[in-house]
């Protein structure tokens, strides 16, 4: 029987570099934004390594207060939100709801965009993996709003400390306009302590090159 895994920042950077997930080189990202590193949590793509990160959103979750439905943006935060729930259940013994959206509509069957728990009238968390300029946050955020939720939080994997629309962070930005929390279970400088301690200073000066450029004042 596997005990419960306990989720720690060192954890999950070693994880993310033996999968995979987590790269160090030369990316385009969404935003068009050339980047040193990347975080792919699509390649978690195994038992241990999921459930080892719903462990620490499981964890997270515990110390925020207002744990309403959880729900999973279409569709990479789909499993997230599912390994989260199931996490919170088995290893904290707390029952949440949770939903999901899906990208098509579908006009037969049970039809709708949203699967799972309603969300109207609810407090809602969404789960997911990663904010850079925080488009795809603020996607979900319309299609919860419109579908009467109250979002009271964001959970993600990781947050890229880049800047937004203007001058602070996409998440900075998110919890001004919005008026809630966004979590993150690693920041760009834990990525940057990380290496600095594995003296991968090739890797950590192109992060500080990029921090220069994208990154906000902290
Ligand atoms: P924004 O919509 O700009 O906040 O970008 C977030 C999305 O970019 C994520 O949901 C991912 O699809 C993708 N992404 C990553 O998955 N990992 C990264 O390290 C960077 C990005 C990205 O393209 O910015």
């Amino acid at each position: 029987q596997p005990s419960p895994q306990k989720f720690s920042v060192h954890g999950l950077i070693e994880l993310a570099l033996s999968r995979g997930v987590l790269k160090f080189g030369e990316f385009t990202l969404k935003s068009g934004r050339v980047s040193p590193y990347f975080f792919n949590a699509g390649l978690l793509n195994d038992g241990e390594a999921l459930s080892l990160l719903a462990s620490g959103y499981a964890q997270k979750m515990m110390a925020s207060e207002d744990v309403g439905v959880l729900f999973g943006p279409a569709y990479k935060g789909i499993p997230l939100v599912a390994a989260t729930a199931s996490a919170l259940w088995h290893e904290h013994g707390v029952n949440v709801p949770w939903g999901f959206n899906r990208k098509e509509v579908k006009d037969h069957g049970e039809g709708g965009l949203l699967v799972g728990a309603p969300v109207a009238g609810q407090r809602v968390w969404i789960v997911d993996d990663v904010i850079t300029a925080g488009t795809a946050i603020r996607e979900v955020m319309n299609v919860l709003t419109k579908a009467g939720a109250k979002v009271t939080g964001v959970l993600v994997a990781l947050d890229r400390q880049e800047r937004g629309q203007g001058e602070l962070s996409a998440i900075q930005e998110i919890e001004q306009q919005y008026n809630i929390p966004v979590q993150a279970l690693l920041t760009m400088t834990d990525l940057m302590n990380y290496l600095k301690k594995e003296n991968r200073l090739d890797d950590l000066a192109r992060m500080q090159n990029y921090r220069a450029e994208f990154g906000i004042q902290s």
